[in-house]
């Protein structure tokens, strides 16, 4: 037995000095090498917090799929700091934020080895130099023989438009300019052209799309994005407050994600007007939750259009509710947190309503699949005033 616990610890010994780490037999624990390598990217600048959230899944799920089959262990993903978001407007924010702020990053180690930006960078003795950049770009034509295939080409034209996530003291040794369509597995075939770079990144990352959407590889690592702890703290408190409910299935209120600013000049088409919004609310509450009085608002909507439908809902009789944080809250949650309040006040309700096409509708009702809610009651949209109004899809949680 003696020789037998001597042989597996010599064993897991040569494993972890093996550039490529080791998994346990389940693949779940996975243990580094000790060449570390690291997986960066960074995402369009005008993209908002929420479809940021869906590039990370597919990285995520990138390396998770590789280690499953007992490759590229030795390769953490780093978490790309919040900066400089075009939708954050209030002022609370102007330095880079790292996740910790905003998700619960050891349930997101769950599902994949991610490292804080922060962290490398004080773990390195020397300013971060990046092995290689791959500048992402699109295809002019996606279709070119009529079908849409899976590739890439190395280009010699194109222009790093980001920030390097408000770090001005990391450099880069090598860009590469990448016309670039299909799936996010196929970055691999470029990181291995170059096998010893340990520092590898990505601009655009929503260019590349996901393996297999609305997969259960996809809902596991979904599943794996809980929010920071303080933040859910606040917002069950604010339920409890306000809403009257201290189960995670509440009966007692209905919620409303009402999309405003650009959507509201650049996809008129598709949401209502702000005259049009509390007489549809009204409606959607009569057909489906009648007993139900109170109603929970999350919007981005200036203060005179927030009045205007807090004054209209309460007209028809109903108490209405919005997440407005004190100065205190704002500077500590920033508006990056105030948002995942909202989200998380919403994904608690009876019953929801979102707005066709925003992905941060789309958040809270994966929030609301993962809660376990009928999807009768999630997948519910604000129509335009007149015209046509097609059903939201409804993407169900896979076990
Ligand atoms: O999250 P997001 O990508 O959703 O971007 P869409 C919208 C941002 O606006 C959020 C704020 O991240 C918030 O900062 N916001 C929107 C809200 N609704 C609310 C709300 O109810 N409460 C609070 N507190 N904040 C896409 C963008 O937005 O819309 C694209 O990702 C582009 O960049 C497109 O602008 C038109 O999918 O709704």
């Amino acid at each position: 037995l003696v020789i037998l616990h001597f042989v597996i610890i010599t064993l897991l010994f040569v494993a972890a000095k093996d550039d490529n780490g080791f998994c346990d037999k389940s693949g779940k624990h996975c243990k580094p090498g000790s060449g570390e390598k690291f997986l960066m990217y960074d995402v369009n600048p005008p993209e908002g917090f929420n479809l940021r959230r869906d590039v990370y899944m597919r990285f995520a799920i990138m390396l998770n799929e590789t280690q499953k089959m007992g490759k590229k262990l030795n390769w953490r993903l780093v978490l790309p700091p919040w900066y400089r978001l075009y939708h954050w407007k209030s002022g609370a924010q102007n330095k880079p934020l790292p996740w910790h702020k905003f998700f619960d990053v050891n349930s997101l180690k769950t599902y994949v080895p991610v490292i804080e930006l922060q962290e490398v960078i004080s773990n390195s003795i020397t300013p971060l130099k990046i092995d290689r950049l791959y500048v992402l770009q699109n295809y002019e034509n996606a279709f070119e023989d009529g079908v849409f295939h899976d590739k890439w080409t190395i280009t010699d034209n194109c222009k790093y438009d980001g920030y390097f996530w408000g770090y001005n003291n990391i450099t880069v040794k090598e860009t590469v300019c990448v016309n670039f369509q299909g799936k996010i597995s196929k970055l691999w075939e470029l990181i291995s052209m170059h096998p010893k770079d340990k520092y590898v990144m990505f601009s655009h990352g929503e260019i590349p799309l996901h393996i297999s959407y609305g997969t259960k590889t996809y809902w596991d690592c979904r599943k794996s994005m809980k929010f920071n702890t303080g933040l859910v703290k606040t917002a069950k408190n604010f339920i409890l407050q306000f809403l009257d409910c201290k189960i995670e299935k509440c009966t007692t209120y209905l919620s409303v994600h009402w999309r405003r600013r650009d959507f509201a000049y650049s996809r008129g088409k598709d949401v209502p007007t702000l005259q049009g919004t509390a007489k549809q609310i009204d409606q959607i509450v009569k057909d489906n939750v009648p007993d139900i009085k109170t109603i929970f608002i999350a919007t981005d909507a200036s203060e005179t259009e927030v009045k205007t439908l807090e004054n209209d809902l309460k007209e028809l009789g109903y108490k209405v509710h919005f997440y407005i944080p004190s100065k205190k809250e704002l500077d500590m949650y920033k508006d990056g947190g105030v948002a995942i309040i909202d989200q998380i006040i919403c994904s608690h309700a009876a019953f929801f309503v979102g707005t066709y096409d925003s992905t941060f509708t789309f958040r809270i009702q994966e929030e609301r699949e993962i809660l376990g809610f009928p999807s009768s009651t999630t997948f519910n949209r604000l129509c335009p005033d007149k015209g046509k109004c097609e059903k939201p899809s409804k993407w169900t949680i896979v076990h």
